[in-house]
């Protein structure tokens, strides 16, 4: 998945348990993608240009965002 634009591409994602989803970051400025609900998931920030790695091991329905640019929204559905 891409961040680019102070958003996340695609936002809202399905995926299968077990899942690694790795978090691109195209913007010039560090952006988180953090799920702190319902056993979530915290990808720590991930500075321009790099990359930062979630595994999904739990199903269920996930929203997450960025903690420094909270309007970034999007919802990862883990089955
Ligand atoms: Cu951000």
């Amino acid at each position: 998945m891409t961040i680019k634009n102070y958003m996340f591409e695609p936002a809202d994602v399905t995926v299968p348990v077990g899942t690694k989803v790795k978090f691109t970051n195209e913007d010039s400025t560090a952006h988180t993608a953090t799920s702190k609900e319902g056993g979530g998931f915290e990808s720590g920030p991930i500075q321009p240009g790099k990359s930062g790695d979630i595994t999904l091991e739990e199903a269920g329905t996930f929203a997450y965002y960025c903690v420094f640019h909270p309007f970034m929204k999007g919802t990862i559905t883990v089955k």
